[in-house]
This record gives C-alpha cells, structure tokens and sequence, in this order.
C-alpha cells in the first residue's frame, strides 16, 4: 500500500502548527511538521508528535448515534435520521412551549470555522436565541472583552515574527515553555542569537518559563493590574512614556495618570509580594528597550478581574507607543486551535457574525440581509454566557441543551452544580468524537464526529493566520462531520418551525460554508473577502485581514496608530487593583492555582490514549511548598484531601519550591476517565469577571489535610487492547475515596487506590475487568487477618498484571519489574516476598522522544556535559525540543560549576 501525505493542522493548541499526515488509506501511520507552514516550519511538539498513536484504535470512540428513551433507561444505537428527527423534534417542541431561550448550545474553540459558522447560524439566525457559549468563555473572553475596550476590534496587533525581533519579551501569566512549545523553540532560538533580550516572567510559580527568565517576579495570586500599575508609574515618574504618541492616537490618560500616582513601585511591589527593585527593572526594559512585547495567557484571562489585567497591560504598550512596530504589542496567546475562528463567525453569546455586535440594530440587520431572513428574528438580548447558562439549565429556564466539543462536566468550574444542571435537563445532545468523557453519561443523544485526522475545514492561529484541516483517513463507525451533523439537524428544525421558508442550510460541503461566512467579513476589520479554499490551497495559509485583491494579510496591525474605534484612538482603562474573589481565611488557609502539563491535553480524551504522554508526569497530584509541608507534617506522596467551600478530592501530595509557600497548584487535567472524582473542578470557584464573564478558574481558598485511607491497593496489567483494559476498569473508580489510573510503558495501565475500608466486593470486580481470574498462571496470597490479598499472573513466562491489596507494600518494585518486561527468573512464590523481585527503580522521563529520564541527565550532567552535550550525548531534546527548558533547568540545579 502506498503512503499517502496529507497537509493538515494541529488539533492541539493556538500555535497552529502545520503537519504533514502519513496514511496508508486506511490508517493514519506517521507525522512530521509541515516545513513550509509560517507558524512551526517543521517543529512540533511532544503532542503534535504524538498525534498518530492517539488515532490508532476506535476503542473509547464515539461511533453511532445513541439515544435514551426513557428518561432511566440506557441509551441505545439508532439510525442518523432517527437521532436527527429527534433533535429537531425535542427542540422545535421546547421552542414552541416555552419560546426560543429555553434551548442552549455549548460549543467550542476547538471546533472548526465552518462546523462553529454553521452552529451559530443554527441558534441565532434560525431559532433566534443567543444561547450559544463556548469553551472559550472560559478562556479567551477577558483578552477579547479587552482588545475591543482597548483597541476597537478583537485580535491580536501582532505576529509571530514579533517574537525573533522583539528586545523585550513580558510573559505575563503564560507557561508558553508547556503551553505554546513549539512557539517558545521560536523564541529560544531568538535568544539564543541575540542575549542581551530581556525577558521578564511574571507568574506565581516557577514554571520551565519562569526558570528560563532573566527576571522573574513570583506575584502573589491576583495581583497583576497592581503590578502593572506600578510600572507604569515609574514610566511616566521617569519619563519613559511616549507623550507624542499617546497625544496623537489614544484618549483617557489623564485619568489613568491620576489612578497610578498611588500606584507607587514600594506600594505596588509591597501588594504584589515582591522587591521593588525587581518592578522597577521590569519596567525599565519594558520602557528602554527598541521593542516590547508582551505575551499573555490564562494567568491573566481566568481572574474574576482578567479584563483588568489585559487592560492594564495594554496601559504599558499604549504609554510607551510599544505597538503597531515590529517586535512590539501586547499579543494575546490563543489557547485553543481554533478559539480565533469561533470569534470570527461571532460564536459567543455576546457577539453576532464577523466581530459584530448583538446590541447594534444595524449590525442585525446586515446579518439578517445577509442570511437572507427577517431581521426580527435575531434577538437583540445577548445571551447567557456559559456559567450563567449551566445555571440557567439548573434552574430549569434552559431545557434543552446541545454540547459540541467541550466537556463541561470536566471544564467548568464548580463541577457539583454542573453534575446538578446536566441531570436536571429536560434533554441533553453531546457532540463527542470520544464515548467516553465525563459529559457523555448526561447525554439523552450522543451524536458521533469525526475528529482530527477525519475532518476537513480552517481554523485560525494565534496570529490572526487561516490555515486548512485536511482529512486524511475516512470517518470510523457512522461519525459524522460536525458542520455537517448541525447543518443536518438544522434543517430538520427548519422544517418544524419554519415549513414555508427556504432552507437557510443548504451547504454540500465546508467550502460553501466558508464562503458564506467570508462574506460577511466583507467590509469589517477581519476582512477575507479575498480568501478561499483556492487561495489557501495555491498559496499556503494566509493571515486576516485579506479583503479583495490583497496580494497578501496583514502581519501587523495599527501600524498607522489608527485604531478600530470610532475615533480612531485607542483607549487607556484606568485600572484599579482588586484582590481575588475567593481570599485565603483561617479554614481555607491555601491558594489554589491551577494550569497546564507538558503533554496533556485538557481532559485527556486524546492525549489520554497514549501511555508515552504519562511518562513526563505518570499521576495526579497536589503541589506545595516545602515549608507548608513541612509545618503541616506532610510527605511527599503521602495522600491529601483538598477541599475549598463547594467540595475536594483526594490527590497525593507533591513537594515543590515551584510553588510559594501559602500556594498550591494542580493540573487541570485528570477527570473521571482516570480519577475517582472530576478533578479540581469539583473545588474551583464559579465567580466571573463582570465584563467577559470569564470564571476565575486559576484562583480558590482550599484546605489542604491529611486524608487517612489505610486500605491500598496496587494494580498493574498489560493488555495489547490497554485503552479497552481502561475502559474497563474505569467503572471501579468511583467508589473508591482515591483511585487513579495511568498507562505507562509501552502496555500497560497502573491503578493506585486508597480507601479507608475495603470497599466490598471490589476487588472481585477488579480481577473480571482485569482478567486476572484463577488459573495455571495466576497465583494468590490471601492473609484474612490482615485483609491482605494478592494475586499476580504470568503470560508467555513475563509477568502480565498484578494485583496487590490490603496492604501496597512491595507493590512498585513488582511494577517495575512488570514494565521492564524481563522473561521471570527463578521460583514464582517469590513474588509474595518484595525482596525476591529484583528491580531497577523507574525513572521520571524527561525527554520524551527519546525516553530519557532525570537521573540519567543528572548523571552526565555531573559529569559535565552541558545542554549541548546532553543533546548529542542522551539524545534528549535533539528531536522536538519540548524538554530544552526542562534540561537548562536540571543543568541550573545540578551541575556543579552552575551552583
Ligand atoms: N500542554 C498543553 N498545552 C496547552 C493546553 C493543554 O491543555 N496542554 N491547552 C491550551 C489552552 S486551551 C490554553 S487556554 C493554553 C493555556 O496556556 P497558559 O495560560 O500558558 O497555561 P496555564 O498553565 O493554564 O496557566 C499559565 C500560568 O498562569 C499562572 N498563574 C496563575 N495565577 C496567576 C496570576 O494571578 N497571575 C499570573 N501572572 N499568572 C498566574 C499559573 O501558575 C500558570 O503557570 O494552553 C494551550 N496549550
Ligand atoms: N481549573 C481549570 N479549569 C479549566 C482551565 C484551567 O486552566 N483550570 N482551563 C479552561 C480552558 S482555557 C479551556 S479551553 C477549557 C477546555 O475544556 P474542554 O473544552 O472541556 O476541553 P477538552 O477536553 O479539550 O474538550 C474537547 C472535547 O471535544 C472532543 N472532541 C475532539 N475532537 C472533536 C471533534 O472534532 N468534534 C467533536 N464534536 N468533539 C471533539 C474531545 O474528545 C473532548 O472531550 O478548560 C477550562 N477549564
Ligand atoms: S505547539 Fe504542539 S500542540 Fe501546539 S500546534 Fe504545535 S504541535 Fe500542536
Ligand atoms: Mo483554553
């Protein structure tokens, strides 16, 4: 069979990389970065690398349509025009009952333009409700609220050639080293070339990012606007604004110049916790250097006050005339793939198509012209944003709600009211490629997609660049493009609540869709009137905006120092600093953080599938400071119960200086396919910002304490099948107080659970989902006394899985001899006394690629070898690069002429 190459894009983050897809017609076989894409030019990342193997199998997919009948009953395979009758059915009769805002759509920015286009139609222009949030709310709404505030027009002024020509580099609560890697390979090379660029991190934590700065200033939690209030007092103290150009393009300094006059360096470094000296060197490179750029994340967007922090830090850009030049700009880095997409079709419940605006009459009725619909139709009340709207579904306003490439009952914040609202509608639809995520069981319908690899369409990057998503392998089972399951559906509800009109949905195929939807650009700042999928295909992706007859997008805008407002000027906040919403207090004395792995994925429902993306962090933990620790009694590993006002979970206990003391952080990732509880959702805080209505989701008070489950257990099998082996033992989880399941080696999963009792008839259950049943190769140890049981098996003379309970001890050195798979030595009887197994203790990996672990690169740093070295010598870092932050950070810590 020849090998098919197919160019495509990334499906993880904004970055946007392109890939080149191997496929042997039927299976996708390998990948590689796309050398001619402007966003990675060939690089990718531990996750784009690992794209293929998540693509391996359909086990865990979603493949047909299921719907419940009954309220209780489980849900059963139909047809797709039974599932689509159904849709359109449920929701034409909750319209009719109870009016348009009773239904609800909750999408995502990792949907594709076209499939977001065709949603967005569906709820405004069709239903007319503006019921339709996404995903991004919780994550990009605070950086657009305040680019339109700021600036006139949502999206970024900048591009990713800012970041090799810009002297000063601002991250500003992003962990680009994990988050945007292969956009850091990027600036790391930058550096690299020119060392005297200066840059500044400013995030709680020491990340790889942090570790990698000139200057770091770990602020507490919150308190960024202070921050940057006070830089921006010393500008002006010293001078280093730009009255010119502040005089010329913007509006509103003189109030701003009156809020920070209090805003003193002492004052504000005193609320930021940190040296005054520190600020003012921030602000001086900020204010000295050619060229500043700012790159900002999450640490700034989820805070019940994020559009502040976006605001106050295009403060510093507009005061210093740092934008609209090369190298210069406050660049908002996207999370999602497609996060810039689902802005630009309007799929927000506060925006209409094309960066227009729900509130403005004119603005209706261009769209409405456009679609080819009356105007009263569209409604000119935004809609709920999606906290507000998971509450609404709670409260039974919304009855029916459709889901589509987000899982909220993992992403949301409060993830108790999130279980209530789910279970409380009167009809769920979730949109899933993966049958197997926390939202699935809410749904009354799950409808199958296709996902990547499967699907065909555009998305836009970080910088403002439309890029294809090609398909490269057919769809599995009967799973359906999700443009194509809304469009489907939609006409069904045409056709309910509308039989005269023509159909609004007419569309073959993505092309037309994203015709339709440049359209609408026409004339607007996001302008593609010049775009098509025969200019993307003859001339590579290509940023907005491109109207008609541009030969090329625009890297940079406001290079003129005209703005999208109506004036023409951009506009200064004044910004006062509020503190978190949730402070510490004596019962919740910690302050929860909470952020991103190197090569997890959200949820994990892709990434989750491929045991070498544990191998950097193999379980779910809790992190805090030595000092805490230590004051507390807690070890390392040792289990910890967190807990904030709406409700905890177990985690073991991470000691790490990366955190201050009075912190704590944990990875958002592990949700109920890998853990007993929905993760630390179940503890963060609802609370949004009043002008994006982005939850704080990065900050919560928390107690953290010891949690006292005596009873353990280890368990460890291979399976060729191991995604099915988790599916199968994924059911277990839940009743126990903490249990947590990794895939590790090549094979193999790992389940660690602790309880305070036995739970009864367990582990009977445990034995059928592993297949470790009685036999000539399974062996048992029962103590009833001590509530010890062990039972251990053997394929092909190798051990394949075991199960050690009532008492764990032992249990790792047998793991370790399980994953290295050695054919067994000596008398099996052996294995009941730990000292009999041989072992070579596991390693943390830090190179993926490569499967290098820490203390190997300890090793031959100790013996010299620098970065350079480690890369020729251990391989490690020599093929995506992921690791580079990581490795300069062992060096730092290890070597011995470095300390
Ligand atoms: N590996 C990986 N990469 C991803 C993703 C993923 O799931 N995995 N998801 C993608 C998506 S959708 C997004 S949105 C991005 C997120 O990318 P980032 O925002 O860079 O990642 P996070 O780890 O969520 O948060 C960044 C940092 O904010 C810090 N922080 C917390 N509170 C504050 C504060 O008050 N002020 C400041 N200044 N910093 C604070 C945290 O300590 C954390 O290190 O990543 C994208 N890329
Ligand atoms: N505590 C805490 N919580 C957070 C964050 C945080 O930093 N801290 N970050 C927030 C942020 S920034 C974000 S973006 C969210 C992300 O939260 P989610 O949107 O819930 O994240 P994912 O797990 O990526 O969900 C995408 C789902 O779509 C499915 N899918 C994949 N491809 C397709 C497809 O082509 N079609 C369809 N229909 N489905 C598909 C996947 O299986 C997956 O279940 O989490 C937010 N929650
Ligand atoms: S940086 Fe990594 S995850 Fe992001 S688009 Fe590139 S390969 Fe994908
Ligand atoms: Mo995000």
């Amino acid at each position: 069979m020849s090998k098919t190459v197919t160019k495509s894009t990334c499906c993880y983050c904004g970055v946007g990389c392109g890939v080149l897809i191997e496929s042997d017609g039927d299976r996708i076989t390998g990948i590689q970065g796309d050398p001619s894409h402007p966003a990675n030019f060939g690089r990718l990342c531990t996750k784009g690398m690992n794209l293929p193997a998540t693509a391996a199998s359909t086990t865990g997919r979603a493949l047909y349509p299921e719907l419940r009948l009954t309220r209780d009953a489980e849900r059963q395979r139909v047809d797709w025009d039974a599932a689509l009758d159904t849709v359109a059915e449920r929701f034409a009769d909750i319209i009719r009952r109870h009016g348009p805002d009773a239904v609800a759509f909750y999408v995502s920015g990792q949907l594709l333009t076209e499939d977001y286009y065709v949603f967005n139609k569906l709820a405004k222009g069709l239903i007319g409700t503006n019921n339709i949030d996404t995903n991004s709310r919780l994550c990009m709404s605070s950086a657009v609220t305040a680019y339109k505030q700021a600036l006139g027009a949502d999206g970024p002024p900048t591009c990713y050639e800012d970041l090799e020509l810009a002297d000063c580099v601002l991250f500003a609560g992003s962990n680009m080293a994990y988050a945007h890697p292969v956009l850091f390979r990027r600036l790391e090379a930058a550096k690299a070339a020119r060392p005297d660029m200066k840059w500044i991190v400013v995030d709680p934590r020491r990340t790889d990012t942090a570790a990698m700065a000139d200057l770091h200033l770990a602020i507490q939690p919150g308190t960024d606007v202070a921050l940057f209030n006070g830089m921006l007092h010393h500008l002006i103290w010293e001078g280093l604004i730009d009255d010119d150009y502040i005089g010329a393009h913007t509006d509103g300094f003189t109030e701003l110049k009156t809020l920070v006059r209090d805003y003193t360096p002492k004052m504000a470094a005193e609320l930021c916790g940190i040296l005054e000296a520190d600020l003012i060197t921030a602000a001086e490179w900020f204010g000295r250097s050619p060229s500043s750029l700012s790159l900002y994340c999450m640490g700034l967007n989820q805070s019940s006050h994020g559009t502040d922090k976006n605001l106050a830090l295009i403060n510093l850009h507009l005061a210093t005339a740092q934008i609209g030049k090369p190298g210069a700009g406050p660049f908002s880095l996207t999370g999602q793939p497609n996060a810039m997409g689902g802005r630009e079709v309007g799929g927000m419940a506060t925006m209409l198509a094309a960066h227009r605006d729900i509130g403005n009459a004119e603005h209706r009725a261009e769209v409405a012209d456009a679609w080819g619909m009356p105007v009263e139709r569209l409604s000119a009340e935004p809609g709920l944003p999606a906290v507000a709207m998971f509450d609404a579904i709670r409260g039974g306003r919304i009855k029916a709600v459709w889901i589509a490439c987000t899982n909220p009952a993992h992403s949301l914040p409060d993830l108790g009211n999130v279980a209530e609202a789910l279970a409380a509608a009167e009809f769920v639809v979730v949109q899933e490629a993966f049958a197997n995520t926390d939202t699935v069981p809410y749904a009354d319908l799950l409808l199958p997609a296709t996902t990547w690899g499967e699907k065909s369409g555009t998305v836009t990057n970080s910088e403002r660049r439309i890029s294809r998503v090609r398909a490269a392998v057919a769809a599995p089972g009967e799973a359906k493009p999700d443009w194509w399951i809304a469009a489907e559906a939609a006409r069904r509800i045409e056709a309910e609540l509308y039989p005269e009109s023509s159909s609004l949905f007419p569309y073959q195929n993505p092309i037309e869709i994203f015709d339709e939807h440049a359209g609408l650009t026409t004339g607007r700042d996001l302008d593609i009137g010049g775009l098509s999928y025969a200019r993307l295909e003859a001339d590579g992706p290509q940023q907005w905006p491109l109207p008609v007859g541009a030969t090329t997008g625009l890297a940079r805008r406001y290079t003129d120092g005209v703005f999208a407002t109506a004036d023409g000027r951009a506009h200064f906040h004044a910004t006062p600093y509020k503190p978190v919403a949730e402070p510490t207090s004596a019962r919740y004395p910690f302050h929860l953080l909470t952020g991103r792995l190197r090569d997890q994925w959200h949820g994990m429902s892709r990434t989750g599938r491929v045991p070498q993306l544990f191998s950097h962090t193999p379980e779910p933990s809790l992190a805090m400071h030595p000092n805490d620790a230590e004051r507390r009694g807690l070890k390392a590993g040792e289990l910890v119960r967190v807990e904030s006002k709406r409700g905890g979970l177990v985690l073991p206990l991470a000691v790490s200086d990366e955190v201050q003391s009075g912190s704590v952080f944990a990875a958002m990732h592990w949700n109920g396919q890998f853990l007993n509880s929905g993760g630390i959702n179940t503890a963060s805080l609802p609370k949004v910002d009043g002008k994006s209505f982005q939850p704080e989701l990065k900050h919560a008070a928390v107690r953290v304490e010891r949690a006292l489950l005596s009873w353990r257990a280890l368990a460890a099998c291979r399976s060729a099948d191991v995604l099915g082996l988790q599916a199968a033992v994924q059911p277990l989880l839940a009743d126990c107080d903490y249990a947590a399941i990794s895939l590790q080696g090549d094979d193999t999963l790992v389940l660690r659970v602790a309880c305070e009792n036995a739970p009864t008839g367990w582990l009977a259950r445990l034995f059928a989902a592993l297949g470790l049943q009685p036999g000539p190769d399974v062996l048992e140890y029962r103590d009833a006394r001590r509530g010890v049981v062990k039972r251990v098996g053997w394929l092909d003379g190798r051990l394949a899985g075991f199960v050690f309970a009532g008492d764990a001890a032992g249990g790792d050195a047998l793991l370790d001899t399980l994953l290295a798979g050695e054919p067994w030595q000596g008398p099996r009887l052996a294995v009941f006394t730990p000292k009999g197994v041989a072992t070579t203790p596991r390693e943390r990996i830090v190179c993926n690629c490569k499967q290098v672990g820490e203390s190997q690169i300890r090793t031959a740093i100790e013996r010299g070898a620098d970065v350079n070295e480690l890369k020729t010598t251990l391989g490690c870092g020599s093929v995506c690069g992921s690791c580079v932050p990581e490795l300069k950070r062992l060096y730092t810590t290890t070597a011995p002429q470095a300390a």
